[in-house]
């Protein structure tokens, strides 16, 4: 049975997860509005990434005996400056939910939490992925700047991200 505080800090975990599946989906929204379709291809597939993250936390929650609440998901914002304003604001997101991870982390050292202190490892390892990802698409847009065409390059390219199932959740 897992410990309650470490319960309520993974349900607040499921809901961090699922507010940035909503913010974005809801960039990948913006993106299609303003006609660049491989940007929100891009969001979508990180939409769905995040719900895999929701339901990884969801999933161990059941597995240690624990309850879930699924609370309420505040609404995202639904407009940005310039892809350059979104991709900042997606690394900023990040960077929270960084230090989320750290939190629970040290939490389930705290605890003496052994199995969740193992399953957040792979969270650990996935912030640094994402927030790599992040900085390149920004350093890339600050290089393009205003040229049309070079947004339209970099949106032929991110129409190729693929979604790839987590494993657990297959
Ligand atoms: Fe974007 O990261 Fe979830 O955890």
């Amino acid at each position: 049975m897992i410990d309650k505080e470490m319960e309520e800090a993974i349900n607040k975990q499921i809901n961090e997860e699922m507010y940035s599946a909503y913010l974005y989906l809801s960039m990948s929204a913006y993106f299609e509005k303003i006609g660049l379709k491989g940007f929100a291809n891009w969001m979508h597939v990180q939409y769905k990434e995040e719900m895999d993250h929701a339901m990884k936390f969801y999933r161990y929650l059941i597995e240690r005996g624990g309850t879930v609440r699924l609370y309420g998901i505040k609404e995202p914002p639904h407009e940005w400056k310039s892809p350059l304003d979104a991709f900042e604001q997606t690394l900023e997101h990040e960077k929270h939910i960084t230090k989320c991870i750290n939190y629970l982390v040290d939490l389930a050292e705290k605890k003496k939490d052994r199995a969740t202190f193992n399953m957040l490892q792979w969270y650990i390892d996935e912030q640094v992925e994402e927030e790599a990802n992040d900085e390149e698409i920004i350093a890339r847009l600050k290089l393009i700047g205003d040229s049309p065409q070079g947004i339209f390059m970099l949106d032929r390219e991110l129409a190729q991200r693929t979604y790839v199932p987590l494993a657990s959740e297959e």
